[in-house]
C-alpha cells in the first residue's frame, strides 16, 4: 500500500553554516562570528575528542575496559553544543557525551574509570556542572527538568541542557519531561542527537515526523540543525540557551548526525545496516569540513594541522598510560557507597560477601 502523495511532508529545514565541502553559508536566523583563533580551537577540540574515543575503543578491544560507547561522527554536535555552555549552565549527559565532558573540563581518564569498572561515576557533577553519565535511557531528562526548575526558583541564572538520543525520544520519561518543562517554562535545552540508530532500531521505527517537530505539540519551539556542522551546533545551542536564561522557556534542538561506529563495543552494526549508508555519511565528516574551511580561508597551514595531530598522539598515549595505572578497587568498597549512614542490611551483605571472598585461595 502506498501513501497518498498529498499526505507526505516537505523535507525539513536544517540549519547549516558550514557545508561538508567547507564553504560558509548564511542563515537568516542564525549567524556566528568566530575569530580565527576560535575556529582553530574548535578544530583542535574535535580532533582531540576523536582521539580520546579512538584510544578508548582500542583499550576496550585489548581487555582494559569492560565496554565503551563511541562518539565517532558526533563530535561536532557535542563540541558545538558543549562550547555554547557557560560556567553557570548545567549539563546532563547520556553515556556517549565524551565531547561535552571535554568541554566541561572533565579529565578523560575519569570517563575511562567508569567503563573500566574502577569507579561509580568518576567526577564531581557540582565541580564541573556536568552530571554523571546515565545509562537508563531518557531518565536524565526528568532529572534535568527538575534541576532547571530549581535554577528558576533559586537563582534565576543559568540554564540546563540535557542530552538524549533519537531512540530515547520514544520513552515516556522524555515526553513527561517535555510536558513539565513546557508548562513550568523551565530554562532548559533538550539536545537530541539523532544519530539515526537506537542500537539496531532505525529512526523510521521511532517517528513518522522529524523529531524536532515533536516540540510544537508540547508548546515550545523545535529546530533541526546539521549535527555534523560545529558552527551551526554552536550557534543554535547558544541561541536556545540564551532564550532559556532570559525566561523564554525550553527549546528542542535536533542535531541531525550519524553514529559512525557501533552502538557500543559489544555491538556489530554490519549485521543490521548497509555499508553504503556509512560511506554516504563519511562524506559529511564533522572534522574534514572544518579542516577544509581552515585551508580555504588560509586560517591554518599544514604545520598547524600536524601540531594538533602530535598533540592528539600525546593525549592518546598519556590516557592509555593513566588508564592502565588506575588501581582496582577493593571488592568490599562497593558497600560503602550505597547509603551515607551505616545500614543493617548492607552490613549483613558486606559480611556475607567477605566470607565468600575468604573462600578463595590466596
Ligand atoms: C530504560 C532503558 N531501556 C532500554 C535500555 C537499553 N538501551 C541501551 S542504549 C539503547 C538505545 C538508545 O538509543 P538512542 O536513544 O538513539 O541513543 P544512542 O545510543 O543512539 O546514542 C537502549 C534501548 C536502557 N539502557 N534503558
Ligand atoms: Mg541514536
Amino acid at each position: 500500500m502506498t501513501v497518498d502523495a498529498s499526505r507526505e511532508e516537505a523535507p525539513p529545514e536544517l540549519v547549516q553554516l558550514l557545508t561538508p565541502e567547507g564553504e560558509r553559508v548564511e542563515h537568516p536566523d542564525y549567524d556566528i562570528d568566530l575569530t580565527p583563533d576560535e575556529v582553530r580551537s574548535l578544530y583542535r577540540d574535535l580532533v582531540l575528542v576523536r582521539r580520546v574515543d579512538l584510544e578508548a575503543v582500542a583499550l576496550q578491544r585489548q581487555g582494559e575496559l569492560g565496554i565503551w560507547a563511541s562518539l565517532l561522527g558526533q563530535e561536532a554536535a557535542q563540541i558545538g553544543s558543549g562550547r555554547a555552555l557557560t560556567d553557570a549552565d548545567m549539563a546532563f549527559p547520556t553515556y556517549r557525551e565524551h565531547g561535552v565532558a571535554w568541554c566541561r573540563d572533565v579529565d578523560p581518564v575519569k570517563l575511562l574509570g567508569l567503563f573500566r569498572g574502577v569507579n561509580h561515576g568518576g567526577w564531581d557533577p557540582a565541580e564541573h556542572n556536568f552530571h554523571l553519565y546515565t545509562i537508563v535511557i531518557g531518565s536524565q531528562t526528568l532529572h534535568a527538568v527538575g534541576y532547571a526548575m530549581g535554577l528558576q526558583r533559586d537563582s534565576g541564572e543559568g540554564a540546563t541542557i540535557v542530552y538524549f538520543g533519537d531512540g530515547a525520544s520514544s520513552q515516556g520519561d522524555v515526553n513527561e519531561s517535555f510536558v513539565w518543562a513546557s508548562v513550568f517554562n523551565a530554562p532548559i535545552v533538550f539536545f537530541c542527537q539523532n544519530n539515526q540508530w537506537a542500537i539496531s532500531e532505525p529512526i523510521e521505527k521511532q517517528s513518522r515526523i522529524p523529531l524536532y517537530r515533536r516540540a510544537s505539540g508540547f508548546g515550545f519551539p523545535g529546530i533541526r540543525v546539521d549535527g555534523n556542522d560545529v558552527f551551526a551546533c554552536l550557534a543554535v545551542t547558544r541561541k536556545a540557551l540564551a532564550d532559556a536564561r532570559s525566561g523564554q522557556g525550553p527549546t528542542l534542538v535536533e542535531a541531525f548526525t550519524y553514529r559512525m561506529g557501533a552502538h557500543t563495543t559489544t555491538d556489530d552494526p554490519t549485521r543490521y545496516r548497509v555499508a553504503s549508508e556509512l560511506e554516504a555519511w563519511k562524506l559529511k565528516d564533522p572534522i574534514e569540513r572544518v579542516k577544509a574551511y581552515l585551508f580555504k580561508q588560509e586560517l591554518a597551514d599544514q604545520e598547524f594541522i600536524d601540531g594538533v595531530e602530535a598533540e592528539a598522539d600525546q593525549l592518546g598515549a598519556d590516557l592509555r598510560r593513566r588508564c592502565l595505572a588506575m588501581p582496582d578497587p577493593e571488592p568490599l568498597d562497593i558497600f560503602d557507597h550505597v547509603y551515607r549512614e551505616p545500614h543493617a542490611l548492607i552490613d549483613e551483605e558486606r559480611a556475607t560477601f567477605a566470607a565468600y571472598l575468604e573462600g578463595f585461595e590466596k
